[in-house]
């Protein structure tokens, strides 16, 4: 099988060779956005970590430098794992990681750049103090871990931080005070606490406008400020965030609606993302996300492929402010950079039952932008009184289960008979009071035809406001599709591995497998290019 080389993706950030995980320390620094992240060297499976490097003028084509940091001192011989950048206002970096010792404890360590003039930031030096924080009394040596990026005590003389923990199965986010990030305080009680959602990894905690559009450096509090509050389950390998109100005289943090609070409520991805990490980027004024994606065949083809997990494209967040509950996440602007050639086609008609084949030139590199009408004489008569008030994506069967208003959508990495094929669709219940809920979801159940690949159908609901049309944007790249609807209120992320829908063999497909309602779609869709990442000339320095 050529090493399954087609599933290699052609625009997302990954290594040439070998295992990465989380994303670490994004940062800004001189013309120049920098990526750490957990990478094990040595194969492509995960193992002992250190942290890859790689720096960026536009987050889309990347040079790999040589590694930030490798295990090497007792406090981080296991593994050099997952931390957060802080830039001070006098522009010095700190970084902040946890290190597994050489007898398995999770530790903080406070680690610089060697040369701040430096803009590509060759060199760090680990501080010689190091560790800088063990594990308080009562919490468990292995629950201890993967600092945030640190923001201003309410007096502006102090810096806080937050790590992620669990006490029994209640998930935790402990902070701590510090003025040089060498000696801290520990803050009383959590800044919250959240029972039954177990250990806290890779917790992230910054603030979101609710009336401008820009990012606000992690910082900023007051009026029109919520802060989100994001915790990634260990128990279950997903990214949980809540929005609400941060105050920083009693350092809580409350959940805005306590029925959507952290880990039981929203998820930035209904897919596979994870451990992921924010950022301020202060050269445009905006706040980026970053996720792990990892894969989702099996172990042997990884050390088949002799790689291993991509990171997500960075996506903007900000606050939405239409419907005040959650935040939207959307590419960064600069993916655009990758279209070329595009095609359009408007006004399809499709009526119950249909599907409609749409010709493009890269099949395995699309960016697709469409939005979906419906009939509304249909959809006014309809009600389903048994309600479908159960449905949800990941147990609906997927797009081949038909209800009166769904599925609808796009179909892509799809062969010419459709043996193989992803749809990305909305799915509409209504139920006898007349209330419409909107699903969106990404059925994998026919993505493949290799037998030892995980396939399932993820998704949830997403709100969809009077007067909008149902819209989606899928970046489609060889083996992961990311999908976003509303403008990004739910986003679903899915590694998928076709056989036969490869490269210039795909197709993509408009359908509609509602039984009652018909639909009229609009759809753009470029070719995406191939980003340029690889490994930097350092005699050309
Ligand atoms: N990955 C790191 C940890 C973190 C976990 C180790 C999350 O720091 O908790 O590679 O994926």
């Amino acid at each position: 099988n050529a090493m399954l080389s087609w599933q290699r993706t052609a625009y997302h950030f990954q290594p040439e060779h070998n295992w990465m995980n989380d994303p670490n320390g994004p940062l800004f620094h001189k013309g120049w956005y920098h990526l750490f992240y957990q990478y094990n060297p040595d194969s492509a499976v995960w193992g002992t970590i250190t942290w890859g490097h790689a720096v960026s003028k536009d987050l889309i084509h990347w040079l790999y430098l040589p590694f930030a940091m490798v295990p090497d001192h007792w406090y981080d011989i296991k593994g050099v794992w997952t931390g957060s950048a802080t830039i001070l206002p006098d522009g010095q970096i700190v970084m902040l990681y946890t290190g597994d010792t050489y007898d398995v404890v999770q530790v903080q360590c406070l680690a610089y750049p060697a040369n701040l003039s430096d803009p590509l930031l060759l060199d760090w030096v680990k501080y010689s103090g190091n560790p800088v924080l063990v594990p308080p009394p009562g919490i468990g040596p292995k629950d201890f871990r993967d600092p945030t990026t640190a923001w201003l005590s309410p007096d502006g003389d102090k810096w806080r931080i937050t790590i992620g923990s669990k006490l029994n199965k209640t998930g935790i986010s402990l902070v701590y005070e510090t003025v040089d990030f060498k000696t801290y305080d520990m803050l009383d009680g959590y800044m919250h606490a959240v029972p039954g959602t177990g250990m806290w990894e890779c917790v992230d905690f910054y603030p979101v406008s609710i009336k401008e559009v820009n990012g606000l450096d992690t910082s900023v509090n007051g009026p029109s400020v919520k802060h989100v509050l994001k915790a990634s389950l260990d128990d279950d390998k997903n990214d949980y965030y809540a929005l609400g109100v941060y105050d920083p005289i009693e350092n809580k943090w409350i959940p805005d609606d306590p029925e959507l609070d952290v880990g039981i409520g929203l998820r930035y991805d209904y897919g596979k993302f994870y451990a992921s990490k924010t950022f301020y980027d202060q050269n445009k004024q905006r706040r980026i996300l970053w996720g792990w994606i990892r894969e989702t065949d099996s172990e042997d083809d990884d050390i088949l492929k002799g790689w291993a997990s991509v990171q997500s494209i960075p996506r903007t967040v900000v606050f939405d402010q239409k419907t005040g509950s959650n935040i939207l996440q959307w590419p960064v602007s600069e993916v655009e950079e990758l279209r070329s050639e595009s095609v359009e086609f408007g006004n399809v008609k499709l009526g119950p039952g249909s599907i409609f084949p749409l010709k493009v030139d890269t099949p395995s590199q699309l960016d697709i932008v469409a939005s979906f009408e419906i009939d509304e004489d249909a959809f006014e008569g309809t009600v389903e009184v048994d309600a479908d008030a159960s449905y949800s994506c990941p147990t609906s069967g997927g797009a081949a289960n038909r209800g009166k208003l769904g599925p609808f959508g796009v179909i892509v990495l799809g062969d010419k008979t459709l043996s193989e094929g992803t749809p990305i669709y909305f799915y509409i219940t209504k139920g006898a009071n007349g209330k419409a809920e909107t699903h969106f979801c990404a059925d994998e159940l026919r993505s493949s035809l290799a037998p030892d690949v995980e396939k399932v159908v993820y998704g949830s609901k997403v709100p969809v406001l009077d007067g909008e049309k149902y819209s989606l944007r899928s970046l489609v790249d060889h083996s992961i599709v990311e999908s976003f609807a509303q403008g990004g209120r739910t986003v679903i992320t899915s590694r998928v591995y076709p056989t036969k829908a490869v490269d210039g063999a795909a197709r993509v497909y408009l359908f509609n497998n509602a039984t009652k309602v018909s639909v009229t779609a609009s759809v753009k869709m470029w070719n995406m290019g191939t980003a340029d990442i690889r490994t930097f000339p350092l005699n050309e320095l």
